[in-house]
């Protein structure tokens, strides 16, 4: 194609010049909405002449441009010192100037959960065989040789996809198939940002090839091909396959060494949208605090696909604590995470016949009993015993731990746990233990066998080494254990709201599995699996649940292709449980703490009830507009995001949004909230309004009837929130569900009372 061409040779061209640029810069990106420029070749010279009245030439223009975004929105990224960047922002038509951030894959570091899919319930769902939904996919890449992207029985590539096969390292066009129908990949935001992929230190393709697995695994969680007798070393064992098998995919690789650039990201989205995808799955985001919907590259161009009618469906983050979701803006569709009825044990045999039992996902066998020590009690010289306890590098003694089980705890809740194993086998030790209050269930893989233990459990493990001269113990291989209860419970290290941004909007949307699961995996990408090469690996993370609830998002798209981006959004959400297996209300680990809205939303993801939720709360671009007005945008940031004149007269008050759920942030005394409800079932009928009750708040819904005749007929209503008691600060909340008998359309509300 000419026009990616250009854009390829412009690449190679600036960057020449780009070691000298970064020397007396940082990557900027500047961003100007909607354009009407005809090609990209005007785009790219509108650019060049913006920059050159900061950088004094178009040839030192030309010199720091890196990026160009001309397809779906105009701007373009460069290395600019923050005197050119400011002087860029104060420009007529520049709608904001930002930091290109680093995102991050959101299966961390530093918690390296592993996980995989193949959950019981989704073995039911109607399929999909022959699906045009193509969904683009912005993570680290993929393998495709795994068995999961096999194409037999798949139709021809979608006619109305545009996207193209990218050569690169060790990745041609022949790559690509029926099933993964399109791979780009993104680099120079990262590098301009990071130096050269050289200089990270591990394996890496320039090209769509997946060198770090989350990509290879989202992916195949979404839409992969079934793959019959797949584990991990036996474990999890059976077919594996994607939420939506029918699907296609379209590779945007903008992940490096699992970050990922705003620059590169945004580049990525620009293109999905042009390529023609019905669905985008990012499993990243920006570390907490979440910025403005103006400065954040998944914000923009996810505002993009929105106007194009894509669904956009991200993760949550992991941060674990209040206030930290990410990814909030009211049209993209948040994803927090929750278990699902599968447990890892991996069982301790003590001396004494005691069998006590841990979490991981170990392969290995132990084949006999081996002497237990405390990390406390190893501690290397001059370390105190209280610093070796936690077993960090160099705090052991190699002579006190050489063929021993080492007992560790943890330190804090995002300690480094496979670390730990390797400081342990690198002095010698053959086992771990680890006392772990936080990650409960949660899977590791570890470099020698090992497990963590909840501390009521090592209670017993340490009284036995406190009576016991010599103890011993064997760590046994992991058994997989299905029929958990009560599951789901929500994820530890779920990122939770409310909502930082616009509370208003309650966020996270929904939860889905993320928690120990199994999907493909890069065979080279073995960082996170105790340095064994596997074909498919079990992770945990918002990264995981992310991509089920993309597939949920496409087979509703294939049921009903005329349904808009907030109309699948809400079938989802209002359908969605926030019961687990016993009947109870969703409890969150490690302790089955009580949840809120702020942990899961609207609920766990319920696929069947989804494909016929009965109502939609739909909103459209206007809406969204609107609810920027509400909430300050200016209308010269609004006319060059929309083309169109759109002057914010009157905006309906931000908690008026149309959304699936109903959030006040600032309740004074009473205050009427209004929705609209679109029926897409069939012939009459009648639907009932009933309320949970928010702490201290009456609420009443007008009318409490709604009589419909024939799909697509719209009705609104009144939800009139009285307060009698005042909140103090937190949320207070409660629900409002529609019914008819056989549907249940369900919206969380949260409410801060502010005065009465
Ligand atoms: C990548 O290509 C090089 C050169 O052809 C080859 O030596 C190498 O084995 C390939 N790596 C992988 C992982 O396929
Ligand atoms: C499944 O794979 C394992 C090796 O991982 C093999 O031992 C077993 O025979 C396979 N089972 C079937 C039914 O193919
Ligand atoms: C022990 O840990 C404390 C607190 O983390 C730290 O300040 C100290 O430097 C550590 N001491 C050694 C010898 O590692
Ligand atoms: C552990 O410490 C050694 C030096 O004592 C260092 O070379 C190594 O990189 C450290 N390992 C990690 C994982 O930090
Ligand atoms: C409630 O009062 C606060 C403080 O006066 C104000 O900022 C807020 O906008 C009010 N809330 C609503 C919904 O009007
Ligand atoms: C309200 O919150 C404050 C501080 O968060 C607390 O000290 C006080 O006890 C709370 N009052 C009530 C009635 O809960
Ligand atoms: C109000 C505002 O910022 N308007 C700008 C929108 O963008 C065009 C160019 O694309 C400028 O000419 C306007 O000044």
């Amino acid at each position: 194609m000419m026009v990616s061409l250009v854009f390829n040779l412009l690449f190679l061209f600036s960057f020449a010049f780009l070691q000298g640029a970064i020397a007396d810069g940082k990557h900027y990106i500047v961003y100007m909405g909607d354009h009407s420029y005809p090609d990209l070749e005007s785009v790219v010279a509108a650019n060049h002449e913006m920059l050159a009245s900061v950088t004094g030439s178009v040839d030192r223009a030309q010199a720091v441009a890196l990026h160009h975004y001309s397809k779906s929105f105009r701007g373009f990224s460069a290395m600019l010192t923050p005197e050119q960047a400011q002087k860029l922002a104060e420009s007529d038509s520049v709608i904001s100037v930002f930091r290109s951030r680093t995102n991050r894959v959101h299966t961390t570091h530093s918690w390296d959960f592993l996980g995989i899919d193949s959950i019981p319930q989704y073995n039911q769902q109607p399929m999909d065989s022959n699906s045009n939904v193509i969904i683009g996919v912005i993570d680290t890449g993929v393998w495709p040789e795994s068995e999961s992207f096999n194409d037999e029985g798949l139709g021809h590539v979608p006619k109305k996809f545009k996207g193209e096969c990218i050569n690169g390292e060790n990745f041609t066009s022949a790559n690509c198939n029926r099933k993964i129908v399109g791979a780009r990949f993104y680099l120079k935001g990262f590098e301009a940002e990071n130096g050269p992929l050289e200089s990270i230190g591990g394996v890496f393709f320039r090209s769509p090839r997946d060198s770090d697995g989350h990509g290879t695994h989202t992916a195949s969680t979404i839409a992969g091909s079934e793959a019959a007798n797949a584990s991990l070393f036996g474990m999890a064992r059976g077919t594996a396959r994607g939420g939506a098998p029918g699907a296609r995919l379209a590779i945007y690789k903008a992940c490096w060494f699992n970050l990922c650039s705003d620059a590169d990201i945004l580049s990525a989205v620009d293109d999905a949208i042009h390529d023609g995808v019905d669905i985008l799955s990012l499993s990243l985001g920006p570390d907490p605090p979440q910025p403005i919907y103006f400065e954040d590259a998944v914000s923009v161009g996810s505002f993009h696909a929105f106007q194009n009618g894509i669904l956009v469906s991200a993760s949550a983050g992991n941060s674990a604590f209040p206030k930290t979701a990410c990814n909030v803006a009211p049209w993209i569709l948040t994803v927090a995470a929750s278990t699902i009825d599968r447990d890892f044990n991996t069982y301790i045999h003590l001396g004494n016949s005691k069998i006590l039992k841990g979490f991981s996902l170990n392969p290995l066998e132990m084949k006999t009993f081996y002497g237990l020590i405390a990390g406390s009690a190893a501690a290397a010289p001059g370390v105190p015993s209280k610093n070796a306890s936690f077993c960090k590098n160099n705090t052991l003694d190699p002579t006190l731990i050489k063929g021993k089980i080492v007992v560790c705890i943890i330190e804090v809740i995002n300690d480094n746990r496979r670390g730990k194993s390797e400081f342990v086998k690198q002095g010698g030790g053959v086992g771990m233990i680890l006392i772990d209050q936080f990650a409960k269930g949660v899977g590791f893989q570890f470099a020698i066998p090992g497990a963590l233990m909840v501390p009521e459990e090592a209670k017993e493990l340490q009284a036995y080494m406190a009576t016991e001269k010599n103890p011993i113990a064997t760590i046994s291989s992991t058994i997989t254990v299905l029929n958990i209860k009560p599951a789901p419970r929500m994820a530890v290290f779920s990122s939770m709201g409310p909502n930082i941004i616009t509370p208003e909007i309650l966020k996270p949307d929904i939860t889905g599995p993320g928690v120990n699961i199994l999907a493909a995996w890069s065979p080279v990408a073995t960082a996170s699996t105790g340095d064994r090469s596997v074909d498919y690996n079990i992770v945990s993370g918002t990264s995981m649940s992310c991509p089920h609830i993309s597939a949920v998002a496409a087979i509703l798209k294939s049921y009903n292709p005329s349904w808009s981006s907030a109309a699948i959004k809400s079938a989802m959400m209002t359908t969605a449980t926030v019961l687990d297996n016993t009947q109870s209300t969703i409890r969150k680990d490690p302790d089955g703490t009580p949840t809120t809205p702020f942990d899961y939303g609207s609920g766990h993801i319920n696929l069947v009830a989804a494909l016929n939720p009965g109502l939609i709360y739909d909103f459209g671009f206007n809406d969204v507009i609107n609810f920027l007005c509400s909430t300050g945008a200016s209308p010269a940031q609004l006319k060059n995001l929309t083309e169109e004149h759109v002057y914010c007269k009157n905006p309906p008050p931000s908690y008026n949004f149309n959304y699936p759920s109903i959030g006040v942030s600032n309740l004074n005394r009473s205050l009427s909230v209004h929705r609209v409800v679109t029926y897409c079932g069939h012939g009459p009928t009648v639907y009932y309004a009933s309320v949970d009750y928010p702490a201290g708040v009456k609420v009443t819904v007008t009318p409490n009837k709604l009589k419909f005749t024939k799909a697509g007929e719209k009705m609104s209503f009144r939800v009139d929130l009285i307060p009698f008691k005042n909140s103090n600060g937190s949320f207070v909340f409660g629900a409002l569900t529609w019914s008819n008998g056989i549907h249940k359309v369900r919206s969380p509300i949260g409410l801060n009372v502010l005065s009465t």
